[in-house]
């Protein structure tokens, strides 16, 4: 039965995977969805071409999208390389950019890469237990720096929508980088590869 929202509820984590276990949306994200959001695109067709893995998994519970309403999502990105980089999500801004978010880490290591419209950046390293508060106006984008999955509950208010073009258009100024086996943020141009698609 869907659930209207519109009177209180309990929704169920497995707190072992870091998933909504109920949930009225998933998505699934492979490499090939991926284009344009890595540095080196020479390194992304490689690991399309040897399988078109699954990168990053979202379930979402829906409310109405309206003010008042809150959506709850659960997203993990599963451990893996791409070139220099490691694993990580499209990236977006809310389009009502007076939304922020919280994040709640489950499971794994990892950063949140963040920036606002005025050139200001963030990462915010992620474990299980860390609470991550995304102000309104800032871009976010998550990233799994470890061998396991990365798990995070997402909470936001439900009329905030997915701008997903201008990170597309502009790219993030800063990524995570495998600088000699550890994972450093650092600003794209520190890579100087060109990024495809
Ligand atoms: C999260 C993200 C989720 C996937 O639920 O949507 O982690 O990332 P992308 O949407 O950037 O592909 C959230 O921030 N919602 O607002
Ligand atoms: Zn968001």
């Amino acid at each position: 039965m869907r659930r209207t929202y519109d009177v209180p509820l309990n929704i169920l984590i497995d707190l072992a995977r870091g998933t909504l276990e109920e949930f009225e949306e998933e998505v699934v994200r492979r490499a090939s969805h991926l284009r344009g959001i890595f540095a080196d695109g020479v390194a992304l067709e490689r690991v399309i071409a040897a399988g078109d893995p699954v990168v990053y998994e979202v379930r979402s519970c829906t409310p109405p999208e309206a003010a008042g309403h809150l959506a709850i999502c659960s997203s993990v990105i599963h451990s893996g390389r791409v070139g220099l980089e490691y694993h990580m999500t499209k990236g977006h801004y809310h389009v009502n950019a007076a939304s922020g978010e919280i994040y709640i880490c489950v499971r794994g290591r990892g950063y949140v890469l963040l920036q606002d419209n005025s050139g200001r950046t963030e990462e915010l390293p992620l474990s299980p237990g860390t609470v991550s508060y995304v102000p309104p106006g800032w871009a976010h984008r998550t990233v799994n720096t470890g061998d396991s999955p990365l798990s995070f509950i997402g909470v936001y208010p439900a009329d905030a929508g997915h701008d997903y073009g201008t990170i597309l258009a502009t790219g993030m100024k800063r990524t995570v980088m495998d600088d000699g086996g550890v994972p450093t943020p650092v600003d794209v141009s520190r890579l100087g590869l060109k990024q495809t698609g």
